[in-house]
């Protein structure tokens, strides 16, 4: 290179460091520019690869440009540059684009970090300034700048994108260099801002993090700028980049900045207005029919419909068969017409005023459900569509819609939500306002919850009732909950169709890609008021002048397609006035309709299930014994050795109980439960357990997913490995939500009849958190829209010292909303007397206090021919209590559901002697039973327990009353006056006594006065509050009886002591329930009394409470060696020999199903299938039940040796939050106490 051409390259670097740059064809430059590199650096001149960078490459193409015009225009020294040899050079072809993608950090950075490194070593510390050139930091500099706005605008362009069609929320536009208004102010660039002024024509290099360039890697600012705001502030604003997964960002930026990318065809533009035209063509009619009537309209956001249609028609496409939508009021009637495409005459009927023939009480027209199924014209395939009826109560559907579409996957075998999809609808007011949006939107990644990505779609109106966003929320978008999920939220304006449709299209593809949640949120306007008889102008007049002056989007939508050439003027009037026939058409059909039926509008049909069934035969819920013990030794017994899996050894003390009540043919709780659930899932029924710790129970009594002690997330449920082909066992804890968990539960257990779905509370007081679900669906969901649900609620129930919020399911709050008749007193002469009255209630309520009841309860949840919710008010003392325990016979064929239990002691022997009966329910009969042994009135007090208070058993009642002709009548409960049963029973009482004509006795109350507060937090009042509801069954206790109890204390006391200092190793498994109502000693307490042959269940030990002794009934027997079960470690202290021997019985009968040791012996052994759940019923017979699927490998090798331990104990495939902290807690450590739940 020749001086002239060094001097030429000084001037480069001289213009570079003042800022000049250049523009077009910077590839051609660039070559240019290696030439000169590569010729100075044989000159020696090593420093100019300084200047090699994308900047100086562009300013020398564009000076190439100009020369090449007019070689005058230039420098001297450029033009014999440019002439010279080296022209050659620059004139090859361009280099391919693919080559620039392997670009590196320009050689300046290089350079100018060499530079830093080298200062900072000369100067041998890190104070030394860099000695870069100071046109390179410039360059570096400018480039940060860019990636930063390009960054500003994904980030934070939403704030500023044009997104209100009223133009209230509009964006503040700044006027740019070159006269361009463009939409990012501060708001967006911050920092930058003023960047944007500086020469627009400046060429960059674009950062890796944005697409916008396409095949483009250099682009100068303007069209850098362009085409951000075109993206990022036009009328969509997408907030995205608060996802923290890089995958999931990129795919957003693909999808929005890939030139081209949003582009829409002629034809689906024509779609597009087509499908306005409906959704505008049918608020019209409506309005134009029904001007007075309130439908709650689109009007404002009519392109809603088009994009639900878009979202269906593209999820069809792409394998979804089952959609299902939940939403509220706004626009519920066009989504019934335009996308489920139920009849327009049906709809149009609900607007007639006509009677029902059916029993019900209905529900207005913007809340009722549809099911729908048809062919998708669009796709040619089969969609079912499903909006699920819902309550005023906005929002409470939600839960119940991802229940329903979580309990369609499992039926469906869909492991991935590939088949079902969930829609949900919001109201931008009520998104942002309800909790339970919150609550139901954190289920979405629960393994056991998880939908596999909900659609959300806001009709965002702008304002809720009256009340506008200044007004109603505290975020700057209504959708900002979604965030919390990770979820992206595309904010779009209403009255740009195409933009809207884009959406729709990018959050479906998004579902489908990550099945995750995501959220269109569809900023439009009210055209009227909240409903069309609302006047809007009284609380929002200025938006409503604007409103007035706005055409319609369908309008404004055509206008823009006639211009474009899509549509012509006459083929949008055809359009309209088409569908304006078919409206007319539906509404000459609908006036020939005279009735209504409310079946016909039922969003979940149990196809198969009522047809050819007898609904009033109620079907044994007895079992074998030999399923008892199948069940019983399968619950008790740990995973096999061979797994090598390290319980918890107060489970393995706990297994070892339950081994010994199996030998002992008797159940406490925990084993009657799980004898419900066993014997359903060997039937084929599913069973789904849910709420807060329910795979250990509140008060650690249940213990159905043991914990590796050593492997985190590795766990072993037994009860899903009873059978080879029972059917799956889902127990889940849940998200600490009542509210969403409860309507989720609900929704899971409408979608099918032939599974048992359990909701249960921690303590029954937290079910007020879910009393809109419980209102407005449980209570009342079959009245409102003929829609059943046998889903169960469990709630711990009972006053034992624990404060007002742990005592009370509130279980007069569920009495009261029972809709059966108080003063009628039904046909008890009916042969289907009992089932009829279950049939007719809205819900069964039940207050058991024994394992069988809850045995026999829980499987005529399945075995009725009909399906109605359950709430049950579960113990919690009674969960050890040694009474309440129920031998084996009380479980088998021969046994059933006892509504009521009588007195089967003395008292009921001899009822003539009785001078009181006492009618009781729950857990206090339990104290009663033993107050009354204190008080020595075993023969003249009757104790009843009215197992089933609603329906109320009216034929037993009277059985009772009759029996005890003379006795006096009472009724005794924990709860205070105004709470528990009384308020119910009293008026069913008086109308069984008023039956009878020679009845002149009435009930009266025993038990807490009325008082605010469900319980005290006191225990001294608690105390005093038991004592005053015995006396008042009881009476005082004689001196006799007082001094009685006293030595039986004292002897009670020494043999403890005694026992203890025999046996030191001997430890409680557990404790009884601490505040419990049985009185400390010395309080009137019987101590451990032996008790008389009236005792609830004669075959169990006796016991007392004072001293503590263990629950399970052992007396001291030497330790059993060498029986224990495989892999297990029974504490040797609680097996003993004699059971061991009561258990291999002569006449014990066999086995009707293998035991896991069974199993081992015939060789047969059933597969514990850990496989994905299966769907399809596998016996025609047993249609509708859903079985684990047969065990791929069923070659008749013992489970040990056939299964590998990964299929017998479940790794869990909850999220990995990280290792969890390997510090466990000292495996010692009690922590079975049941009176110390966590809470
Ligand atoms: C839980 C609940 N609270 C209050 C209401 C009364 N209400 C009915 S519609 C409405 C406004 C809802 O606004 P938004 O969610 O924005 O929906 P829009 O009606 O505007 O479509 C209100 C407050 C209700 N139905 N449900």
């Amino acid at each position: 290179m020749n001086q002239c051409r060094l001097r030429s390259l000084v001037r480069v670097r001289r213009s570079l460091a003042l800022g000049l740059r250049a523009t077009d064809h910077h590839i051609l430059a660039r070559q240019a520019l290696r030439t000169i590199q590569t010729t100075a650096q044989g000159r020696g001149v090593h420093d100019l690869d300084s200047f090699a960078n994308g900047c100086s490459a562009a300013y020398i193409e564009g000076l190439y440009n100009k020369w090449k015009r007019n070689p005058k225009s230039v420098d001297e020294s450029w033009n014999e540059l440019f002439s010279g040899d080296d022209r050659t050079t620059a004139k090859r072809r361009p280099l391919p684009a693919s080559h620039f993608r392997k670009y590196r950090r320009p050689p300046v950075e290089r350079t100018a970090m060499k530079a830093r490194s080298g200062a900072r070593t000369a100067s041998g510390g890190a104070s030394a300034a860099p000695a870069a050139p100071p046109s390179d930091w410039k360059n570096i500099d400018d480039h940060h700048v860019i990636q930063a706005i390009i960054r500003a605008y994904q980030s934070r362009g939403h704030l500023a994108a044009d997104l209100d069609p009223l133009g209230i929320v509009g964006p503040k536009k700044l006027k740019s260099v070159d006269g361009t208004h463009r939409h990012a102010a501060r708001e967006v660039l911050r920092q930058h801002y003023s960047y944007i002024f500086n020469d627009l024509n400046t060429m960059f290099k674009l950062p890796s993090s944005t697409m916008i360039g396409g095949d483009q890697e250099f682009l100068t600012l303007k069209e850098i700028l362009d085409r951000l705001e075109r993206i990022y502030c036009g009328h969509i604003g997408v907030e995205y980049m608060q996802i923290t997964s890089l995958t999931k960002t990129n795919w957003i930026r693909d999808r929005f900045e890939k030139p081209g990318g949003l582009d829409l065809t002629k034809e689906e533009k024509k779609l597009i207005l087509e499908r306005l035209t409906r959704s505008t063509g049918f608020e019209n009619f409506l309005a134009k029919k029904f001007s007075s009537e309130k439908r709650f309209g689109l009007e404002g956001c009519d392109i809603m419909i088009p994009c639900i249609k878009e979202v269906v028609d593209r999820a069809t496409k792409q394998g979804v068969e089952s959609i299902l939508i939940g939403m509220a009021h706004r626009g519920r009637l066009n989504v019934l017409a335009n996308i489920c495409r139920k009849p327009i005459a049906d709809i149009l009927s609900q607007f007639h005023g006509l009677k029902a023939t059916d029993s019900g009480s209905g529900d207005v027209k913007y809340h009722l459900g549809v099911f729908q199924e048809r062919l998708n014209r669009q796709t040619n395939r089969m969609v079912r569509i499903t909006v699920v009826a819902n309550p005023s109560h906005l929002e409470h559907v939600n839960p119940v819609l991802l229940g329903k579409a979580r309990a369609e996957m499992f039926q469906r075998g869909d492991t991935c939500g590939s088949k079902v999809m969930p829609i949900i609808i919001h109201g931008d007011a009520s998104f942002s306002g309800q909790g339970v949006v919150y609550e139901s939107m954190h289920l979405s990644d629960l393994p056991s919850y998880t939908t596999y990505g909900t659609i959300h779609i806001v009709s965002n109106n702008q304002v809720g009732f009256t009340t506008d966003p200044r007004f109603s929320r505290s975020s700057r978008y209504c959708t900002d909950v979604a965030k919390v999920v990770n979820a992206p939220i595309l904010h779009v304006n209403a009255d740009d169709p195409e933009a809207c449709i884009q959406c729709a299209r990018i959050v479906t593809d998004y579902r489908t890609r990550f099945r995750k949640d995501v959220v269109i949120d569809i900023v439009g306007y009210r055209r009227n008021g909240h409903n069309e008889a609302d006047e809007p102008m009284f609380t929002q007049p200025l938006m409503y002048q604007r409103i007035r002056k706005l055409k319609p989007c369908l309008q404004l939508y055509a206008e823009k397609l006639i211009k474009e050439g899509v549509v012509t003027d006459s083929e949008f009037k055809a359009m309209v006035s088409n569908y304006e026939k078919i409206c007319e058409d539906a509404w000459t059909k609908s006036k020939a309709v005279k009735s209504i039926k409310y079946s016909s509008w039922i969003d979940s049909p149990w196809p198969g299930f009522f047809e050819g069934r007898d609904r009033l035969k109620l079907c044994p819920t007895g079992v074998s014994t030999d399923t008892l013990k199948t069940i019983g030794e399968m619950f008790s017994t740990p995973p096999p050795s061979e797994h090598k899996f390290e319980a918890h050894k107060g489970i393995l003390r706990i297994l070892a109980q339950r081994t010994q009540m199996v030998q002992d043919k008797v159940a406490d709780w925990s084993l009657g439960e799980a004898f419900a659930f066993g014997s359903l899932l060997k039937e084929g029924i599913h069973v789904r357990l849910s709420g807060q710790d329910v795979e250990r129970g509140t008060f650690s009594h249940r213990h159905h997913v043991l914990h590796h002690q050593k492997e985190d997330k590795v766990v072993y449920n037994s009860l899903d490995h009873l059978y080879p082909d029972q059917a799956p066992y889902s127990v889940c804890n849940s998200s600490l939500s009542e509210c969403a968990v409860l309507g989720f539960e609900h929704g899971y257990s409408m979608a099918s009849p032939h599974a048992l779905v359990i909701w249960e509370g921690q303590f029954g007081d937290f079910c007020n958190t879910a009393q809109c679900i419980i209102d407005t669906f449980i209570a009342s969901g079959e009245t409102k829209w003929v829609r059943q649900s046998g889903v169960v609620m469990l709630l711990p129930h009972s006053m034992e010292g624990m404060g007002p919020e742990h005592s009370s399911g509130r279980m007069e709050r569920f009495l009261q909303m029972s809709d059966d008749d108080p003063d009628v007193y039904p046909d008890t002469c009916d042969a289907d007397f009992v089932a009829r009255q279950l049939m007719s209630v809205n819900w069964i309520v039940t207050n058991l206090s024994t394992p069988a009841n809850l045995f026999h309860c829980l499987r005529r949840q399945v075995n009725m021919g009909f399906r109605k919710p359950l709430i049950n008010f579960s113990p919690k003392s009674l969960l050890r209590h040694p009474l309440a325990r129920s031998p084996f016979k009380d479980f088998n064929e021969c046994s059933s559901f006892q509504r009521l239990i009588p007195d089967k002691g003395p008292a009921g022997k001899k009822p003539e002697g009785v001078k009181k009966l006492v009618f009781c329910s729950g857990k206090v009969y339990y104290d009663l039973f033993k107050e009354r042994d204190d008080h020595q009135q075993v023969e003249t007090v009757a104790l009843v327990r009215v197992e089933q208070l609603c329906p109320f058993p009216y034929d037993l009642i009277s059985q009772q009353l009759e029996l005890y002709p003379k006795a006096e009548l009472l009724w005794a409960q924990e709860e205070h006056k105004n709470n528990g049963g009384w308020f119910y029973v009293q008026p069913r009482f008086d109308t069984a006594l008023l039956k009878n004509e020679n009845e002149s006795r009435c009930i009266s109350y025993r038990g807490r006065p009325p008082s605010s507060s469900p319980a005290t937090g006191n225990k001294v009042q608690h105390y005093s509050e038991y004592k005053a509801l015995i006396k008042s069954v009881f009476g005082e206790l004689t001196p006799e009886n007082k001094k009685r109890l006293e030595e039986q204390i004292k002897k009670q006391q020494a043999k403890a002591k005694a026992d203890a200092q025999s046996k030191p190793s001997t430890k409680p498994p557990s404790t009884p329930p601490k505040g419990g109502s049985t009185p400390p000693p010395g309080k009137g307490g019987s101590g451990g009394k032996k008790r008389s042959d009236s005792s609830p269940s004669a075959t169990i030990a006796p016991t007392g409470p004072q001293p503590r002794k263990p629950l399970i009934s052992m007396p001291s027997r030497p330790p059993r060696g060498g029986k224990q079960r495989s892999g297990s470690a029974p504490a040797p202290d609680l097996v003993d020999e004699a059971s061991a021997a009561r258990n291999t019985e002569p006449d014990s009968p066999a086995h009707d199903g293998a035991s896991p040791s069974a199993w081992k012996r015939s060789g047969s052994a059933p597969a514990p299938s850990l496989a994905p759940r299966a769907s399809a019923p596998r016996s025609p017979s047993k249609a509708q039940t859903y079985r684990n699927p047969p065990s791929p490998a069923h070659d008749g090798a013992a489970p040990s040796t056939r299964q590998d331990s990964s299929e017998f104990i479940k790794r869990r495939p909850a999220k990995d939050s990280g290792s969890r902290s390997r510090t466990q807690k000292n495996p010692e450590e009690s922590e079975l106490d049941p009176t110390r739940p966590e809470h």
